[in-house]
């Protein structure tokens, strides 16, 4: 195992900063010292390389891992202590499975830090969601059929992270239940509408790491609520993860 992937590994809540959105220095020092396990900066939109570079330096004053979510060549900014890489198995356009990639390692070639990559499977499954609208994803999937979706990222592509992106909606547990009783080795990472403790507990007991966006921007005080709701789950969710 890369030690980047054991790095991940304890991480259970997550939260995911926009760089196209503004946080106060306030909100940003309460998100930090929350006790989150990782920030994670990224966005569909408008994410370029200077508001990158920007929320980084903000972050970096805080003890805690900060990860990239690449989805915009522009924005492959250097400092973060890992870089996750979706790619999105759900869509018909090859673009976002390697067409992205084959630009990126085109271009930046032998500065691409190998070591610190980790590839995420991505199956996005909320059709109103920008990504959704972005990626062209096909979200209208039951839930053997999005389980199929993570055996490929688990079994046949083996890995690191399958991530159930339900961005800007809370997802379906059923289908999110049949996908965990199917992902044996990889990381189960859930995003997507979290709005309250109830469910962030609900997600965190079928998944391993639960990232909350959103919310932040709306109410930060109830985001603040949902570290200690997946922290709590830790006795159920081992009755569903090995
Ligand atoms: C978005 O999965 C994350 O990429 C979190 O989703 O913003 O809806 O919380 P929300």
């Amino acid at each position: 195992m890369k030690l980047i992937q054991q790095m991940i590994k304890p991480w259970r809540h997550v939260f995911k900063l926009d760089p196209d959105r503004v946080i106060s220095d306030e909100d940003l020092e309460l998100v930090c010292l929350s006790g989150t396990d990782a920030i994670l900066i990224g966005g569909s939109t408008g994410v370029t390389y200077e508001n990158t570079v920007e929320l980084l330096s903000r972050v970096r004053r805080f003890d805690l891992p900060c990860a990239l979510e690449v989805s915009d060549l522009e924005a492959a900014v250097p400092g973060f202590d890992l870089y996750m890489i979706p790619m999105v198995l759900n869509t018909p356009d090859p673009a976002w499975i390697v067409g992205h990639h084959r630009q990126a390692i085109e271009r930046y070639g032998n500065f691409i830090p190998w070591e610190l990559l980790l590839t995420e499977g991505y199956i996005v499954l909320n059709g109103d969601s920008s990504v959704a609208r972005l990626t062209g994803a096909e979200c209208d999937l039951t839930a053997e059929e999005a389980a199929a979706y993570a055996q490929i990222a688990d079994k046949l592509m083996t890995l690191p992270v399958v991530y159930l992106e339900y961005s800007g909606r809370f997802g379906d547990m059923e289908t999110v239940q049949t996908v965990r009783e199917s992902v044996e080795n990889s990381q189960l990472f859930y995003g997507g509408g979290i709005t309250c403790e109830a469910e962030a507990e609900r997600a965190a007991a079928l998944c391993d790491t639960v990232v909350v966006g959103n919310i932040i921007y709306r109410d930060v005080q109830q985001a603040l609520l949902t570290v200690g709701a997946v922290k709590r789950t830790e006795h159920v969710r081992n009755l569903y993860i090995n």
